[in-house]
């Protein structure tokens, strides 16, 4: 049984992507980050970063005591291991799905997130900010566009690379970018949408926390403006 510590955002998605396709049994458990469970010293315990998602293997492949992981990448790479599903075995096509996981984390999913923080969350419209993140966002989706030409996924066959980029493209419109601009991405987004495990995992969000809420001033105060010293566990 997989504990995940989650929240039904972006990355929170990756991994209930993961676990709804693989069919692992696995438990959430919520960190709501607009009421600050992200900052609670069990979770820190866990997940250093304050930041879900993360998981504990109560029940790891070695039969020792349980494993935590944090970071989206790193866990959607431990399950993977874990389960010999949606990460290739062969050399070429793990490096692959690698590099593409890697690009997500390291690339789409912090200028996209950027993108939202400025255009949607930020009190005041800051126009640099904002085409500093649309743009690079936009330049991205290209990149992405290019890659899945003639291709259905981004690396061979359906794999942690795909779940991790599919939940950041969820909010093109937010993030404003036509998806009608990249035929391929737009494609291969519609056929994940599609797909039964990633309805399943986003129903299972929406259980956890209705999609339509609006970010209360609380949850705004709790969210931003974090630094070093307030982020420390009492
Ligand atoms: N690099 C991290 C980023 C995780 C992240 O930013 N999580 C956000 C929600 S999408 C969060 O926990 N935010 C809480 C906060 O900002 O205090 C990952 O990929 O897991």
């Amino acid at each position: 049984m997989i504990e995940l510590y989650y929240w039904p955002t972006p990355n929170g998605h990756k991994i209930t992507l993961f676990l709804e396709e693989a069919g692992l049994p696995y438990e959430i458990v919520p960190v709501n980050i607009g009421a600050g469970d992200q900052f609670k010293p069990d979770f820190l315990k866990i997940a250093p970063n304050n930041r879900m998602p993360a998981i504990i293997d109560r029940a790891p492949a070695d039969d020792g005591p349980p494993i935590s992981v944090f970071e989206s990448g790193a866990i959607l790479l431990y399950l993977a291991e874990k389960s010999g599903k949606f990460l290739s075995a062969d050399l070429r096509a793990r490096t692959e799905t690698l590099q593409w996981l890697f690009w997500q984390v390291g690339g789409l999913g912090p200028m996209a997130g950027q993108n939202g923080h400025f255009n949607v969350y930020a009190p005041e419209k800051i126009p640099y900010a904002i085409d500093r993140y649309v743009n690079e966002t936009n330049r991205l989706y290209g990149v992405l566009d290019r890659r899945l030409e003639g291709r259905e996924f981004i690396a061979g066959d359906y794999s942690i690379a795909d779940m991790a980029s599919y939940p950041w493209i969820v909010p093109h419109e937010a993030h404003k970018q036509n998806l009608d601009d990249f035929p391929n991405l737009k494609r291969w987004f519609e056929a994940i949408k599609a797909r039964p495990a990633t309805i399943r995992a986003y129903e299972k969000g929406g259980e956890v926390r209705s999609y339509a809420a609006p970010m209360s001033e609380e949850a705004r105060k709790i969210l931003f403006g974090q630094t070093a010293a307030s982020v420390q566990p009492a």
